[in-house]
């Protein structure tokens, strides 16, 4: 059995795409209306999700497309060839919905409400990757595939500390064609021995890596910035984030605050960032769509600094990035900061670090850092994305679990103590 997904606005549009694709001999499996993209939660547009089935030996191609006259059209599901096949099929539909369900988890909210054609074509139902994901799958087998290759066409015997070093970055989570180019560095260093102590590789591995993240260096929050926005997957530490510099920007820099959230999903969101508001004595503004932002920065127009939650809600939907990004590339006394948790998998880092890069967000803010060992995806997000680190947060503890990113001591975090074995 062949199965599609069809997202639309109306019936009739269903039907005669299905019929041109799958032929008229195509049942209707299940019909539902749905909500698609929209603004965090905020003018989703109603669309009809339809699936249809049928059987594979049919190919459909040999079906030529009837064009059908717009009162034939629509054909509501309740009619009889519809119902008898749903019911011949209500097995295979309970797990083909069930996939489709987690597959609309995952699917783009743009390509579903965008009005363009080629948003009305129809998803094919064995695509259970985001072209991100994919990306990044692809992206770790062709290191996989020259790290063997590597290892294959040059038995590697390095220098005891030199691989007391590679041991230790890629124990750190450092990517490994970083820990090879490394190597060559150092090897390639003026005056590099392989007799070189491992005090003597660490040092040399401390001033390249230095080298490669000082560019990135960055200050905190600077005094032209008057509205930080604060974007990133759920749970990463975004409102913990804001109140922790928010405190530290009243104490340290006299800066008086005021809060925005537009995290309204989670009704403990608001709550959280209240509670925060109400310690600090900072006022805080809720605003449930785009058009009351405007309203919210008159309210707080005496504040020298607005700090933006936003609900972390699928950051790696790359279309997504892209709508949150236009709403706040705005203003030029804005910034915006990715956050990003150290615990997180580096696969799933990687995918929103990419979609976000790729609208022009520059600045990540890393937290937990106190829940691992392992530093080294700071250096991989870094340099594979081009984000400069603003912040690092290193606890549960308002304000003072933050502080602002300093490339010499990851370093030394990164590298630990020199090691001989
Ligand atoms: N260990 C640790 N926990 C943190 C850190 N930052 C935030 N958290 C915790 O992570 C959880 C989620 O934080 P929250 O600010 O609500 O995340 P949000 O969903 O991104 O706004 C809370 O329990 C925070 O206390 C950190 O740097 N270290
Ligand atoms: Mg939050």
């Amino acid at each position: 059995m062949r199965v599609k997904r069809y997202v639309v606005q109306s019936m009739p549009d269903a039907l005669s795409l299905i019929r041109s694709e799958l032929g008229n001999d195509a049942v209707i499996l299940n019909t539902k209306e749905i909500r698609v993209g929209g603004f965090m939660g905020m003018f989703r547009k109603k669309r009809m999700e339809v699936i249809a089935a049928i059987e594979s030996e049919q190919p459909p191609s040999k079906q030529p497309p009837r064009p059908i006259a717009p009162q034939q059209a629509y054909r509501p599901p309740a009619q009889p060839p519809v119902y008898s096949a749903m019911q011949e099929e209500t097995a295979a539909k309970a797990t083909v919905v069930a996939q489709l369900r987690k597959e609309e988890r995952e699917e783009p909210p743009q390509a579903l409400s965008s009005p363009t054609p080629a948003a009305k074509q129809p998803q094919s139902f064995h695509k259970p990757e985001t072209d991100s994901e994919l990306a990044e799958e692809i992206r770790q087998m062709k290191q996989m595939i020259i790290g063997f290759s590597r290892q294959q066409t040059h038995p590697i015997s390095r220098p005891a500390p030199m691989q007391s070093l590679y041991d230790r970055l890629i124990l750190q989570e450092v990517a490994s064609e970083r820990v090879n180019q490394l190597l060559e560095e150092i090897a390639s260093t003026d005056g590099y021995s392989t007799e070189w102590s491992a005090e003597a590789t660490w040092n040399a591995a401390r001033s390249i890596l230095v080298g490669w993240l000082a560019p990135f260096q960055t200050t905190g929050i600077t005094s032209s910035v008057r509205i930080l926005h604060f974007v990133g997957p759920t749970g990463v530490g975004k409102t913990t984030t804001i109140a922790k510099l928010a405190a530290e920007q009243a104490l340290q820099h006299k800066r008086r605050a005021g809060f925005i959230t537009s995290d309204t999903y989670r009704i403990a969101a608001v709550d959280q960032l209240r509670t925060y508001a109400n310690i600090l004595n900072v006022p805080l503004e809720v605003v449930f769509s785009p058009l009351e932002l405007s309203r919210a920065f008159k309210q707080l127009e005496d504040r020298d600094l607005i700090f933006m939650d936003t609900a972390g809600r699928n950051f790696r939907n790359e279309l997504y990035v892209s709508e949150v990004n236009s709403l706040i590339q705005g203003r030029i006394d804005s910034d915006t900061y990715l956050v990003l948790s150290l615990t997180g998998k580096s696969k799933d880092m990687n995918i929103v670090a990419r979609n976000f890069a790729e609208y022009g967000i520059n600045k990540v803010l890393f937290t937990k850092s106190d829940e691992t060992d392992s530093y080294g995806s700071i250096l991989n997000i870094v340099l594979e994305h081009q984000l400069r680190p603003v912040y690092i947060a290193s606890g549960q503890n308002v304000p003072e679990d933050i502080a602002p990113f300093d490339v010499q001591r990851y370093v030394d975090q990164l590298l630990g103590e020199w090691a001989n074995e």
